[in-house]
Formats: structure tokens, sequence, C-alpha cells
């Protein structure tokens, strides 16, 4: 790990120099279609179809699964883009951010 020195404001400089990546997660749910989750990942990740299985597979089985890290910013602008298709066309579908450890 890289040493951290404040620089003021609270701020250390690694967290200027790099600020911290947010993880978009994808949460399971009973309702929406496997098909449509696919598209959505295709859709607003851009990943393609085999990643887009995998990943809807992955939270099919285990709950949840780690989509991509972004900055905040972005991560939340994909993740409420994505929910939003989803509320369009009448499914629960959620995808949530948090900060990487
Ligand atoms: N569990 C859903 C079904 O059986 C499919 C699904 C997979 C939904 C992944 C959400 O994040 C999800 N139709």
């Amino acid at each position: 790990m890289p040493e951290t020195i404040t620089i003021g404001r609270g701020k250390t400089e690694t967290e200027v120099l790099r600020p911290r990546l947010h993880k978009v997660i994808l949460l399971n749910d009973d309702y929406t279609p496997r098909s449509f989750v696919v598209r959505i990942l295709k859709a607003e990740f851009r990943v393609g179809d085999g990643k887009a299985q995998q990943i809807m597979t992955t939270a099919h089985q285990l709950g949840a699964c780690v989509v991509a890290v972004f900055t905040q910013d972005v991560a939340e602008t994909k993740a409420t883009r994505a929910v939003d298709a989803a509320r369009k066309e009448g499914y629960p579908l959620m995808f949530t951010t948090e900060p990487e450890a």
C-alpha cells in the first residue's frame, strides 16, 4: 500500500491522486427475467454477451455480483440508469453501489 500523507481538509495525498473506486453490485430477485438482466448489463455497462451471462448467473446463484468498478459519480449514474430502465419495464431489478475496500 502507498503511504498516505494528510494534506489538508482531511484528505490524504493518495486520495487526491487516485479517488476511491465504487463497485456497482447487481442483486438477485425472483421476478426479473434472466434475458432482461443480460440485456441491461450489455446496454448500460457495455459488457459482451458472455460476460453479461456470467454476471447474471452469479447474481442468480449467489444473490449478488459485482458488475464493475468506476469513480463514485459514474457508478451511481450507471446504477440509477439501469434501475430506471428496469422500472420502465415493470421489473424490480436492483443495482447498488458501495466504495471499494
Ligand atoms: N432470479 C431471476 C429469475 O430466476 C433472474 C435474475 C438473475 C434476476 C440475476 C436478477 O440480478 C438478477 N428469473
